[in-house]
């Protein structure tokens, strides 16, 4: 017989046995992280370290192509790379052992150097990489031992009884592949199911109620929405508001063990409590919340009522030092954000805040205490989980995006969107509402403007102001002729500054350029 001496199938059986040993690696370190240490499981640390490593541009096109949908992105890319390591894996322990076990434990020893590196990490979230590790690495060679035994046999076969040995054999290999699959599919869902239970963050947000504010905020005046139907609602809905992080598990914090402390450049170090903070005049306040990564156009933006108390107030209370110049706010995940030390000591809604459209902060959005500054885009300003204010000086410290090719500073750019119509939206001859919000921060919007095509510029209609820290809305009536219509749209602000229709890119501080869209009137 002209069998081969080593005797090569397809690759198709040890790349099996690659998936399934680290399906079964994967999945007990899920549930062990479930158990013992929650948000070190090695998909999460590995995501968030390349979440860390991600230069601007990666982020910007994440965003651009995915939206808030990036996370899962991630975790599908992710996932996918790790099929293809651990099909690579099967078929380099099938031809050249030991070079399968190699690439596994390089890869747990990336995911071990994730785990230990992450803001916070404590000597348990070591376990589950080491354990995914050592699980993956012993099942892939029990299976391929299995399968060469099959192979030999094969290699072999000129008898029957040695042809049904080599069946039997390939029976017992698939069998024990798909059993070693399946645990680590149970095992991933079980720790699934553990870490989404028993959390104290949950139960504490649930049982909370939201201290009634000291001081309203200044009342929404009936005049600031338009009823139009598709216009975005002037105060945006907790489950609708858009939601941008580096968390890609959502930092659960213990109400009960969250405290704020203002260190550096500082005359006395302050630390707070959730009950202390609680326990001052909180102060509601109506503030627009906007994305560097929002494009011309887009919906990174949304406006809420929060609950929170003046920052100023407790930056008083530290008294920061004359040569200070920005406050570096931390979260408890290690992520940093630098603010103009400024813009939390005038006299504009700078707040640390507890509430949201009068709930607690949602999870993803803070809970229990996140900043909210108007007028700077939330990657310099909008901290949430919040846990550290340190004072410190523009050239002594960078925060998180600043040292990875976003600008230090982000006061928040003048800008307008159109939302009714549609883009591609048919719409018939006749009077046509058109409508959509303007916004900028701090300085408030004084007009806006629409073209069609290369026509005059037109005024809007401008709904009433809640402050000038909110988008305002605006609608325009136009007489709509048939054919195909570009619309556009122009902010001016309360300075009198026109937004420019010069395009620049959402890196390194945020976009410019005009908002249109297409329309056919039939
Ligand atoms: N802890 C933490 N806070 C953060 C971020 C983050 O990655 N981590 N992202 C910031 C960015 S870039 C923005 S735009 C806002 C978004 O807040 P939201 O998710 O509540 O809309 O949060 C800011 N606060
Ligand atoms: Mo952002």
């Amino acid at each position: 017989m002209s069998s081969p001496a080593s005797p090569t199938p397809a690759p198709v059986l040890p790349a099996l046995a690659g998936l399934a040993a680290v399906l079964a690696g994967f999945g007990l370190a899920e549930l062990v992280a479930g158990l013992i240490a929650p948000g070190a499981s090695p998909v999460l640390v590995v995501g968030a370290l390349l979440i860390d490593l991600a230069p601007a541009w990666v982020k910007e096109l994440v965003i651009s192509l995915f939206g808030t949908g990036d996370k899962v992105a991630l975790i599908v890319f992710i996932a996918l790379v790790a099929a293809i390591l651990a099909a690579l894996a099967g078929i380099l322990e099938y031809r050249r052992p030991p070079f399968g076990r190699f690439v596994i434990v390089a890869t747990g020893l990336v995911a071990l150097a994730a785990a230990l590196t992450r803001a916070g990490a404590s000597p348990f979230d070591a376990v589950p990489p080491v354990l995914a590790m050592v699980v993956a690495a012993l099942v892939l060679t029990m299976l391929i031992n299995r399968l060469r035994a099959s192979g030999a046999a094969t290699a072999v076969s000129v008898t029957p009884a040695a042809g049904s040995r080599a069946a039997l054999d390939r029976r017992r290999f698939l069998a024990y592949t798909g059993i070693s699959a399946g645990v680590g599919v149970l095992a991933a869902i079980g720790g699934q199911l553990l870490t989404a239970g028993s959390r104290a963050a949950d139960a504490a947000r649930a049982l909370f109620t939201l201290p009634a504010p000291h001081t309203p905020g200044t009342p929404i005046p009936a005049g600031a929405s338009f009823d139009i139907d598709g216009l975005t609602p002037l105060i945006t809905p907790n489950a609708e508001f858009y939601r941008i992080d580096t968390a890609l598990s959502v930092p659960r914090i213990d109400p009960s063990t969250w405290t704020l402390k203002i260190t550096g450049l500082v005359e006395n170090e302050v630390e707070i409590d959730f009950a202390e903070l609680l326990a001052l005049p909180l102060e509601e306040s109506t503030t627009t919340l906007a994305c560097v990564s929002n494009y011309v156009g887009g919906d990174l933006i949304g406006n809420a009522v929060w609950l929170g108390y003046p920052i100023r107030e407790l930056l008083a209370r530290a008294t920061p030092l004359a040569d200070a110049d920005m406050v570096l706010s931390r979260s408890q995940d290690g992520w940093t954000a630098s603010t103009p030390l400024e813009a939390l000591t005038d006299e504009r809604n700078s707040i640390l805040a507890v509430g949201m459209n009068g709930e607690p902060l949602p999870l993803e959005h803070g809970y229990p205490v996140r900043m909210v500054v108007p007028g700077l885009y939330g990657y310099v300003s909008a901290t949430k989980w919040v846990t550290e204010l340190v004072v410190t000086r523009f050239d002594q410290e960078s925060a998180y995006w600043s040292t990875r090719g976003w600008s230090e500073k982000g006061p928040v750019k003048l800008s307008s969107r159109v939302d009714v119509p549609r883009e591609n939206a048919t719409v018939d001859a006749g009077t046509v509402t058109v409508a959509g919000v303007a916004w900028s921060q701090h300085v408030g919007v004084s007009a806006v403007d629409v073209q069609v095509d290369d026509g005059e510029w037109n005024a809007a209609t401008l709904a009433d102001a809640i402050s000038v820290d909110t988008w305002r809305q605006w609608r325009w009536d136009w007489p709509a002729t048939g054919g195909s219509h570009t619309i556009r749209v122009r902010a001016t602000d309360a300075d009198g500054l026109v937004q420019t229709s010069k395009l620049a890119d959402v890196a390194p501080d945020g976009a410019t350029g005009l908002h249109e869209i297409s329309v056919s009137v039939s």
